[in-house]
């Protein structure tokens, strides 16, 4: 379609299919910011949706005076299945200032202390896995284990639930539903007004049932034994569960706590897995960069065979860190959020905003904004030591969407995959058997498709 005019101002408009042939939003989105500038929109069902990308507009939009998160497109459709959860919630409705508030206890850094020993246990599953795939020479499928991690990290984490992941040959059938039901909340993005979806939306129905089904076993098993009776701290369900808001006294109802935990299972794994899997990527890929990140470690547990990380370890690790950083920052796995203005407004001084109306940040894109310098292709985790963080605006790195409704569990995610990703290139030379060439897959987030690695102990000599 020809540039035209939308909302008032000149912003080219496209249709994404012809900039999406591969089923993959986000890489559309992507080509579509190349060619277009910083600001286009979307054609979709009659409407135009707007994207941006340029620092400028992002420093604007995560401005919470202005700007709020908008329930809309993806998110509004995952709505139907996380209610007000807070992932999905209004920020005007009270259930989200109210969850928000209940929680935040449980995502500050001094929690991760309380979760670190669950972490570590679920991390030393996957060496013990992988371990064996080492014996075989077997590839390992690295999404799919980072996944099993994940998931039963939150699982044991947040709600003392144990998926066992390990423990089986395919995913969990949580997994499987789950991914589903991302899947459909993004293909219904590009559905036409009038063409029949009722099987596919019946096969959606039926996973968010199987879904429910989980989130009732979770309870049960919490009811069945409480975990203040079991002497344990209050971890996300019990907090859900009896924790009083402070400002009228009452606790989460039983529909929002569903709703809760089934977006805390989700949101608290699939994109923790593929940081993962994508710093993995990385590391192979750039061997001079693996050497740093091993040499860190290496400081750190020496020739230990099977070192167990401390909470301050996982605080020292600063160069793994800035590995997961950098690799959110080529690949951020939840690859777009969107904002709308409370008030009509003007963006960038130049596009009328009615109150509302959504806005999308395209987060790769804005991560390759030229403030990253000439070669944002490039990987290199020095962009996130001190004091180049500190010579950037923050505006420029939005992995965690922005403002007060930024990702909830941020130092969770980088706590867990920080403690696992050092434990994995200290113990393992990662062989990239395959030479995998890059395929990112989309399921609303982002994995690194078909990336597979053989796996062979370290010698004090790698
Ligand atoms: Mn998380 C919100 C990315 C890990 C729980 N998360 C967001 C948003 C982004 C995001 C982006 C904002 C979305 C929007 O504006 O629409 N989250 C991530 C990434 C990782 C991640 C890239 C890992 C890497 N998130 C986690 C983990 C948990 C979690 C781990 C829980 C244990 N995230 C949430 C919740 C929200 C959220 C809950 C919604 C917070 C709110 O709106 O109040």
């Amino acid at each position: 379609l020809p540039p035209q005019t939308i909302s008032g101002a000149d912003v080219p408009v496209i249709d994404l299919s012809a900039y999406d042939p591969t089923g993959t939003p986000i890489l559309g989105l992507m080509k579509a910011a190349r060619h277009l500038g910083p600001v286009f929109a979307m054609r979709a069902n009659g409407q135009d949706n707007l994207f941006v990308s340029g620092l400028d507009l992002a420093t604007e939009l995560s401005d919470d005076q202005r700007f709020t998160k908008n329930v809309g497109l993806g998110v509004g459709h995952l709505r139907r299945l996380l209610g007000d959860g807070l992932f999905t919630a209004y920020t005007h409705e009270p259930n989200w200032a109210k969850a928000h508030d209940i929680l935040m206890p449980a995502f500050g850094l001094g929690s991760m202390r309380t979760y670190q020993p669950v972490m570590l246990k679920v991390a030393q599953r996957l060496v013990e896995s992988w371990d064996r795939q080492a014996t075989t020479g077997n590839p390992v499928m690295v999404a799919d284990d980072m996944t099993r991690m994940t998931l039963d990290t939150i699982g044991l984490a947040g709600f003392g639930f144990d998926f066992g992941s390990f423990d089986r040959d395919e995913p969990h059938p949580f997994v499987s539903s789950m991914v589903s039901c991302l899947e459909w909340a993004m293909t219904s993005l590009g559905r036409t007004p009038g063409v029949d979806h009722s099987e596919r939306d019946a096969a959606m129905r039926a996973d968010a049932d199987y879904l429910a089904g989980v989130v009732d076993e979770v309870i049960a098993a919490r009811t069945a034994a409480p975990a203040t009776a079991t002497g344990r701290p209050q971890d996300l369900l019990g907090l859900m569960l009896t924790a009083t808001h402070p400002s009228d006294g009452t606790t989460l109802d039983l529909e929002n706590v569903r709703n809760q935990i089934i977006t805390f299972l989700i949101a608290g794994h699939e994109t923790t897995s593929g940081a993962l899997a994508f710093a993995l990527y990385y590391l192979v890929k750039n061997p001079a960069v693996l050497r740093l990140a091993q040499r860190e470690v290496d400081e750190m547990w020496g020739d230990a065979p099977t070192p167990e990380p401390t909470f301050e370890d996982v605080g020292r690790l600063h160069y793994t860190r800035q590995v997961l950083n950098e690799a959110l920052r080529l690949w951020p796995t939840a690859p777009a959020f969107a904002r709308e203005a409370r008030h009509d407004t003007v963006l960038g001084g130049r596009i009328p905003l009615r109150a509302g109306q959504g806005v999308r940040v395209v987060i790769p894109t804005l991560h390759r904004d030229p403030v990253w310098g000439d070669n944002p292709e490039q990987f290199d985790p020095s962009r996130f030591a001190p004091e180049a963080v500190a010579a950037r605006s923050p505006h420029a790195y939005k992995p965690f969407g922005a403002g007060e409704r930024a990702c909830i569990g941020r130092q969770f995610a980088l706590h867990e995959a920080t403690m696992v990703l050092a434990m994995l290139i200290h113990r393992y030379r990662l062989i990239d058997h395959a030479r995998y060439r890059l395929k990112v897959k989309q399921s609303l987030t982002l994995k690194p498709d078909g990336f597979t690695l053989t796996l062979v102990p370290r010698t004090p000599a790698d």
